[in-house]
C-alpha cells in the first residue's frame, strides 16, 4: 500500500494544498489504492527525516527543505518526494496503469509546467498563499506557515503581499489574462492539455484551482468567475478530474 503525506486543515480529511493535489490526482487517475497521513506544517520535516525522504529544495537561509507530497510505497521500500518524481515513478513501477508521462512528453511537460509557474505564481501568492492561514490552517501550522512563507517572499509579514480592496479588479483580470494564455495553446473545444488523454500536465492546472475551490467553496463569486472564463473551458477541465478526486 502507498502512504501519501498531505497538509491537515480546519475542516479534517478535505485535501487544499496544490502540490499534494497533483500526486492525489496522479494515484487516483492510476487507480492506486493508498492512504493519506495528514501532517500539520512543523511535523513535515521530523517525518521526512524519519521516513528517509530527500529534501526538495532550500530554505531562505540555505538548509534543506523538507517538502510533501511525499509517498512510501511499502511494496517496493521506496520513499519519493516532489510531485514529479512521484509521478516519473508510479509510471515506472507500475507501467499497466495510465501515464502521467506518456512517452516522448517529458521534456514537452516540464516546459508546460514551468511556464504554468510562472504565468499563475502571482495568483497563487496573491488569492492563494496569503490567505492559507486563515481560511484554512489549523493553530499549529499558521506560525510556522506565515514565517517561512514570508521569509521566502523577503516580506515583514504575509499581510504585506495581501492585495489592498481598490486594486483587485485589476488583479482579477491579470489572473483571467494568464488563464486566456493557457486557454490559447489548447486546440478549441479541447479539456486536456494532450488532446484526448490526461496526464500530469492537466493535474498541475486543476490542483491550483482545486486549492481555490476548498479555500472559497463552489459558490463563491472566485469559483464561479473562474468557471465562467474562455467559454468553460476550466470548469470542463474540473468537471473531468471530478473522477480523479478521491480521498484515501
Ligand atoms: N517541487 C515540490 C514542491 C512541494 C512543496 O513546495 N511543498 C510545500 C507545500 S506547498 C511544503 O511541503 N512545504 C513545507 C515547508 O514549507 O516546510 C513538489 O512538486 O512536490
Amino acid at each position: 500500500m502507498i502512504t501519501l503525506y498531505d497538509f491537515d486543515g480546519k475542516a479534517k480529511g478535505v485535501p487544499w494544498n496544490p502540490n499534494v493535489w497533483k500526486t492525489r490526482y496522479s494515484l487516483n487517475y492510476k487507480g492506486l489504492p493508498y492512504k493519506t497521513v495528514w501532517l500539520e506544517y512543523p511535523d513535515v520535516e521530523p517525518m521526512m527525516k524519519k521516513i528517509g525522504a530527500a529534501p526538495t529544495s532550500k530554505k531562505a537561509d540555505g538548509s534543506p527543505l523538507y517538502t510533501i507530497p511525499t509517498i512510501y510505497d511499502d511494496s517496493t521500500g521506496t520513499v519519493i518526494a516532489d510531485s514529479v518524481l512521484i509521478a516519473e515513478y508510479l509510471d515506472e513501477t507500475y507501467p499497466s496503469t495510465p501515464k502521467l508521462f506518456p512517452p516522448g512528453t517529458h521534456a514537452l511537460q516540464g516546459a508546460f509546467q514551468q511556464l504554468f509557474s510562472s504565468m499563475l505564481l502571482p495568483l497563487v501568492i496573491k488569492f492563494i498563499i496569503v490567505d492559507v492561514p486563515l481560511m484554512l490552517l489549523n493553530p499549529g501550522s499558521v506560525e510556522y506557515f506565515n514565517k517561512h512563507r514570508s521569509e521566502q517572499f523577503g516580506v515583514p509579514t504575509l499581510e504585506a503581499l495581501r492585495v489592498p480592496p481598490e486594486a483587485k479588479d485589476a488583479e482579477w483580470h491579470k489572473v483571467k489574462d494568464a488563464f486566456g494564455a493557457l486557454n490559447a495553446l489548447n486546440k478549441d473545444g479541447d479539456t486536456w492539455v494532450m488532446g484526448d488523454t490526461p496526464s500530469f500536465a492537466d493535474f498541475v492546472i486543476a490542483s491550483v484551482l482545486a486549492a481555490l475551490k476548498s479555500m472559497h467553496g463552489k459558490e463563491s463569486a472566485e469559483w464561479t468567475r473562474i468557471m465562467s472564463w474562455h467559454g468553460g473551458r476550466w470548469e470542463r477541465l474540473m468537471m473531468a478530474v471530478e473522477k480523479y478526486s478521491a480521498v484515501l
